[in-house]
């Protein structure tokens, strides 16, 4: 009985020494065809400051409507009185039956700092809005519609920790 010894064979891998010449076979597949907005409009050296960019909204969303009068000479805010917590967005929602703004007075804010640094824009249609961050440091605020102030159109914001 003839003990037929598999030997494995050992395949003898020829090392082909590459001479010269590779042939660099890197398939680079990086498009690079995301065109990088180089063309920067040229920023005007004086930005006008007239329109007020309200902040974008942080925290919780608590809404303040702004009402108008029947015979449409006023308003009032609805709530007047608003606490939040710091960092929280109060979102001033107008009627659109008159114009509407909101503004924290610095007259009316004495030793305050942080508040809205302009008056927020006239608000004219239906729904729409203005955000204030209370990013204020703790306390009571005064805000007011400045088109109907002297008809009592104000109310306070008071920021808790
Ligand atoms: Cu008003």
């Amino acid at each position: 009985m003839a003990m037929i010894h598999k030997l494995p064979a050992l395949g003898l891998v020829a090392l082909l020494a590459a001479c010269g010449g590779g042939g660099d076979n890197q398939t680079a597949t990086t498009t690079t065809d995301t065109t990088t907005a180089a063309a920067a409009p040229a920023v005007p050296p004086a930005a006008p400051a007239a329109a007020p960019a309200a902040a974008p909204a942080t925290g919780n969303v608590v809404e303040v409507h702004m009402v108008t009068t029947p015979d449409a000479a006023s308003g009032h805010f609805e709530p007047a009185n608003v606490t939040v917590k710091k960092g929280d967005t109060v979102r001033f929602i107008t009627d659109g039956k008159t114009v509407h703004n909101v503004s924290f007075p610095a007259a009316d804010n004495a030793g305050k700092t942080g508040l809205p640094p302009q008056p927020g824009p006239y608000l004219t249609t239906p729904n729409a809005n203005y955000d204030v961050v209370a990013s204020m440091e703790p306390g009571t605020y005064n805000f007011q519609c400045d088109p109907h102030s002297a008809m009592g159109m104000k109310g306070t914001l008071t920021v808790q920790p």
